[in-house]
């Protein structure tokens, strides 16, 4: 194991990592990540623990809950937060398993348009996401001319369907959301809006972005994007008073917090990992530091350097740029796709994933790739260096595409770039370049691991 360890160590050293959603965590978090809180079972919440000997786990929950109240600007008197889920898909299965019944409708961005499998998706012929299964889902989508969310169908579709829940959120989609769009239309169906800010928390804790929480009920999050903190989830909640009754004038409170925590544990989870929710307190402090604005103001311009650099070389991209952390490039055009072109960036250590374009007929075989520029911006990444970047990626799949003109299917593609010794020398070649390249620039997290 420790040679795997070293290995990926390197991997991650030498390569591009362009994953969107992926980031280098602060050797401070990883220390508390693998640290003696990984020992402790702690059922229950701070305070009401089934389990004796949590007085110090009790401290370090509640050092992260404040802490992300805080991170996010949060008045603790309106807002509550559960720092229990394991990730993102389980917090998001927890909110819905809190605010709704089995059945009830919901409505989130559709996968190939940029939204996530937990956010209801199904097929033509199965309910793959068991947010499908165990809720009735329709996807709102976007507008295939624009690479914008087309707001005017998702409101007239909510008015034929009455979700019980609308999700604003994403996974590969390079713009801003509208959230008082989403939040009119949940006030006329009579919805919840559960904001998922997994890609963006940490643009939104450095205030480079619009907030969720104007408008959201119920806010979910990862805590290892953009926040850079260890893996886990969160869920935000309204508290405190809703409103008046209009016959009586007495308050109407929000009922969030218990469904929300009871969802989390006992119906979906058992013993928190307090070492999880101790690094992630670590990173929250962490994103509150000016540092942690200027990291995501050069994450946000390197996004747009890497744009930049792509549409001079005269590629094609969704929506035509970006205002977040992602670029999502159609490969279309230039008669490329996702796959083939991910394969040879891989070969080259590039690491991006292809993703589906508006328009796609299958998911296996999508059009696009999608870029993000949180994790090397982790690595002291500058505009400049993203030029480069862009130039690399471009390198790459021109090797990739003259490899589809000499062979057909996808399984003859990858064959022949791992055996074509013209194919093989000039991917070695890329790949050499761009190793000498990345090794240049720091790495956060322990130094030898
Ligand atoms: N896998 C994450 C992403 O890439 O967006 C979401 O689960």
């Amino acid at each position: 194991m420790w040679d795997l360890l070293t290995a990926e160590k390197d991997r991650q050293v030498r390569g591009l990592e362009l994953i969107a959603s992926e980031n280098f965590c602060s050797r401070s978090a990883l220390t508390v990540l693998g640290s003696c809180f990984n020992n402790k079972y702690a059922e229950g919440l701070p305070g009401q623990r089934y389990y004796g000997g949590n007085e110090v786990i009790d401290k370090v929950e509640r050092l992260c809950q404040s802490r992300a109240l805080e991170a996010f600007d949060l008045d603790p008197e309106k807002w509550g937060v559960n720092v229990q889920p394991y990730s993102g898909s389980p917090a998001n299965f927890a909110a819905y398993t809190a605010l709704l019944n089995p059945h009830d409708r919901i409505m989130g961005l559709d996968l190939p348009h940029g939204g996530h499998l937990t956010h209801g998706f199904m097929t033509d012929t199965k309910r793959i996401s068991a947010t499908s299964i165990y809720f009735e889902s329709m996807p709102y989508r976007l507008n295939i001319d624009t690479g914008l969310i087309d707001y005017d169908k998702m409101h007239e579709n909510a008015r034929l369907f009455r979700p019980r829940m609308i999700i604003a959120g994403f996974s590969a989609y390079p713009r801003l959301l509208d959230y008082a769009k989403f939040r009119e239309v949940c006030d006329e169906v009579n919805a919840h809006l559960l904001a998922d800010m997994a890609h963006i928390s940490g643009l939104v804790a450095a205030k480079v972005i619009p907030t969720p929480f104007d408008y959201a009920d119920v806010v979910t999050t990862t805590t290892h994007k953009t926040l850079r903190g260890p893996r886990a989830g969160m869920i935000f909640y309204r508290r405190g008073v809703k409103g008046q009754n209009k016959k009586t004038g007495k308050d109407i409170m929000y009922d969030y917090q218990a469904k929300v925590d009871n969802a989390v544990f006992p119906a979906l989870q058992g013993g928190p990992h307090e070492h999880a929710i101790g690094g992630v307190a670590v990173a929250l402090r962490q994103a509150m530091l000016p540092e942690f604005r200027e990291y995501q103001d050069q994450v946000m311009k390197n996004a747009k350097s890497l744009a930049k650099g792509l549409l001079d070389k005269g590629y094609t991209l969704i929506s035509g740029g970006t205002d977040n952390h992602l670029v999502m490039v159609d490969l279309r055009p230039g008669g490329m796709d996702g796959a083939r072109a991910e394969r040879v960036l891989e070969l080259a250590s590039i690491t991006v994933n292809k993703n589906t374009c508006p328009g796609d007929k299958s998911a296996l075989s999508p059009g696009g790739l999608r870029l993000g520029t949180p994790a090397l911006t982790s690595r002291d990444f500058g505009e400049e260096d993203f030029l480069k970047v862009a130039e690399f990626i471009h390198q790459g799949i021109q090797i990739a595409a003259d490899a589809k003109k000499d062979t057909g299917k996808l399984k003859d593609f990858k064959e022949y770039v791992m055996t074509d010794d013209n194919t093989v020398k000039r991917i070695a070649d890329l790949r050499a370049k761009v190793e000498e390249f990345a090794r240049t620039f720091p790495m956060p997290g322990h130094d030898d691991h």
